[in-house]
């Protein structure tokens, strides 16, 4: 059976709440600022409204450069334990909405995916109608409007949901998947960074069209076995990967600032070292194996990215997790200029090492 995915991402989250608490917001621009810890002139854009944006203002931008360009605009801070309330009831709906409470996987404050393969039998128009469904009920229940994107699996849903935005919905079925990916430019695929998208301009790659075609070994050649066959099966529309919750109980993690913004190696892989340790420590302690390590980074700009690895088997080793924790934090470093902010590290898919000798014991 054809799997039928939706995801849902919350249309200028942080503003669209601040904007129905107080109503005289309603047609201003509005800009929900991080102001860091360095004082109010090291701010940056958490997110604007669409009036806001229609004028240039955009996130991750420095606050004082979205004044420059609109000193008119209503300029708030950013109240982040608010928002993850509202976001709680939002993926609370969500969740309800899934083929069953493990169909469900949310992957940042303001978005989530959810598999409706069953619900829908199978049929992305009926799933249209769920996710009809879900826009309702979050507008009528927390007041704030959301985008949907119906696929075949996460990467087409994923961007299927930014296609019509704000308040959107697109469905795209499995024999659109080639026509809705072929004229987009290839930063539009779903974990292209802009490292990946220069190096492609240089291989005369633009499109998703023409990353599709392109010839997978000289893909390979250029980007390693796994991220060239990566490239050349998104580009082809194709994604296996699971709906899968990543529950916070299911996981050992740690995260933290480096002293500054920086892309300087020796600080970043020795506080990435640190907190390694801090995690075998606390994995040794419960008694657990792992079958998958994360690697978080939170950029200069605030824009956070993750990358996991699963190994085929549950490991309990500091190699195991070293050695695939530096090869991610290597593949961030390369695929941004940006100065790191936080980083971190965690263990998921815990098994219990219960009776069994493991390497702990030698
Ligand atoms: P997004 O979903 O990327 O953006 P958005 O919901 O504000 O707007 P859109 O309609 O385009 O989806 O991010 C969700 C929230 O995360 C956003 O409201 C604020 C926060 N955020 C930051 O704090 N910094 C950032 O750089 C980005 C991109 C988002
Ligand atoms: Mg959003
Ligand atoms: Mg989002």
């Amino acid at each position: 059976m054809e799997r039928v995915i939706i995801h849902v991402d919350m249309d200028y989250f942080y503003a669209a709440i601040e904007e129905r608490e107080d109503p005289s917001l309603k047609g201003k621009a509005v800009v929900v600022c991080m102001y860091s810890s360095r004082g109010e002139q090291g701010g940056a854009v958490s997110t604007s409204n669409y009036v806001a944006r229609e004028i240039g203002i955009r996130s991750a931008m420095p606050c004082r450069q979205a004044k420059a360009l609109n000193p008119d605009a209503v300029f708030l801070p950013v109240r982040k334990q608010f928002y993850e309330e509202v976001s709680d009831n939002v993926m609370e709906i969500l969740r309800s909405n899934a083929d069953s409470e493990e169909a469900f996987e949310k992957i940042s404050i303001d978005e989530a995916f959810l598999e409706v393969t069953n619900s829908s039998c199978s049929d992305p128009g009926r799933a249209g109608e769920i996710g009809m469904r879900i826009k309702e009920e979050i507008r009528i229940r927390e007041k704030i409007t959301c985008s949907v994107g119906i696929g075949p699996n996460k990467l087409i849903a994923k961007m299927a949901s930014s296609f019509q935005k704000p308040d959107g919905i697109t469905i795209v079925r499995p024999e659109e998947v080639r026509d809705f990916l072929k004229p987009m430019p290839v930063k539009k695929l779903w974990g292209i960074g802009k490292v990946t998208e220069e190096r492609l301009a240089e291989m005369g790659v633009r499109t998703i069209g023409d990353l599709e075609e392109h010839d997978i070994q000289e893909l390979i050649s250029v980007f390693g076995k796994n991220r060239g066959t990566w490239l050349k099966q998104a580009a082809a529309g194709r994604d296996e990967t699971p709906v899968k919750e990543r529950t916070a109980t299911d996981q050992i993690g740690r995260m933290a600032s480096l002293e500054h913004d920086t892309r300087d190696e020796g600080m970043i892989f020795s506080l990435l070292d640190e907190l390694e340790n801090d995690v075998m420590a606390r994995a040794r302690s419960r008694k657990v194996s792992f079958r998958s390590a994360t690697v978080t980074v939170i950029l200069s700009n605030f824009k956070m990215s993750t990358k996991s690895r699963t190994f085929s088997h549950p490991v309990s080793d500091m190699g195991s997790l070293h050695e695939s924790a530096a090869e991610m934090m290597q593949q961030f470093l390369e695929e941004t200029t940006l100065n790191f902010r936080r980083i971190g590290v965690r263990v998921g898919d815990l098994h219990e090492m219960t009776g069994q000798k493991s390497l702990f014991d030698f």
